[in-house]
């Protein structure tokens, strides 16, 4: 395989754990994450940006794994005091995460952007692949709902995902920029683009929608490989399943393929949805049937090295 960047696209959870994979078979300098920044808010004053941070906190070796947001062994005294003064303690920041929060709030009041902040937070704790957040600008997912539109955060932890989804919005996006740090690694013949098992709705679709970047990825030329974060019908974790349901199209992985039909090359598709394979291929894909469920660690390096075989087949395919 040549040396160009394998570019992941990633939300939280899903997508945080197979760039952790990449990670771990990529030399560092070969792998990009871009993440999603649809889900950042502000709450306390404070800028949070959980996809980012997850992706940080992963690659850090400091996440909480069981929950997949926040640090591992935290404590939690300001939501604990926050709640005994009447506080809003519905979002729980804990005491090391809300050092982050504090210092990136300060980073950005003072004039950097969230790309450079990213950049110092991986400085600071030594993680040398490239996280670049998917715009500088303020992006705000909202879920549209049967009861009204919700803020992200707010459909997703205050309400636990309960209000029915009848589609989605991204504030702000109009006026967003594809980050240039990604649109420049688009630009230097990367070996492949991957999405990441993440939500496609909520996830993947806001950087794939923020103006600039889904032109850049098409004119990069390299194979665009998705991996499906439905498997059996169900999401390993969040409302994608339930989400699906909910527009009216089954919760499967050919509807994933479908959903992205147009850009992705190469689907990578859960051993119990093989059945799938053959209406993924009718859609013009290249589909590779493999255990997607990420469990531990080794789980992730044997999906990883699962997709950038697939990405090595693709490339001599191009080439013959
Ligand atoms: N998810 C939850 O389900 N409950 C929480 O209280 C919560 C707090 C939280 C704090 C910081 C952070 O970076 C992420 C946090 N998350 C929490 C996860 C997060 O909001 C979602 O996982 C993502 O936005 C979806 O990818």
């Amino acid at each position: 395989m040549s040396s160009g960047k394998i570019i992941a696209l990633s939300g939280g959870v899903g997508g945080a754990k197979l760039v952790l994979g990449l990670s771990h078979v990529l030399p560092d300098d070969r792998l990009m994450v871009v993440t999603n920044t649809g889900d950042d808010f502000d709450h306390f004053g404070l800028r949070i940006c959980p996809d980012t941070d997850t992706v940080i906190y992963t690659l850090a070796d400091l996440a909480d794994k069981a929950k997949g947001w926040g640090r591992a062994n935290e404590s939690w005294t300001f939501m604990e005091t926050t709640a005994s003064l009447g506080g809003e303690d519905w979002f729980n920041l804990g005491d090391g995460d809300l050092a982050l929060h504090v210092m990136r709030t300060q980073a950005l009041a003072g004039g950097q952007s969230l790309s450079e902040v990213t950049a110092s937070v991986s400085k600071a704790w030594k993680i040398s692949v490239q996280i670049v957040p998917m715009c500088d600008q303020a992006v705000a997912t909202i879920v549209n709902t049967e009861t009204g539109p919700l803020a992200f955060q707010h459909y997703f932890v205050r309400d636990q995902c309960r209000p029915v989804a009848t589609g989605f919005s991204f504030d702000g996006i109009d006026h967003a920029i594809a980050n240039p740090i990604a649109v420049d690694a688009f630009g230097r013949a990367p070996d492949a683009i991957i999405l990441t098992p993440s939500n496609p709705y909520v996830s993947i679709d806001p950087i794939l929608k923020t103006p600039g970047m889904r032109t850049a990825i098409e004119a990069s030329g390299a194979p665009v490989i998705a991996v499906s974060p439905i498997v059996g019908g169900a999401a390993i974790k969040g409302p994608a399943a339930k989400m699906m349901s909910e527009l009216g199209v089954p919760a499967t992985a050919l509807e994933v393929a479908r959903h992205y039909r147009g850009l992705v090359d190469a689907m990578v598709i859960d051993k119990v949805d093989g059945h799938l394979a053959p209406a993924i291929q009718q859609l013009g894909m290249d589909v590779r049937v493999v255990p997607t469920v990420m469990r531990n660690l080794d789980d992730k390096i044997a999906l990883a090295k699962d997709v950038l075989a697939l990405v090595k087949h693709l490339k001599s395919a191009r080439r013959s």
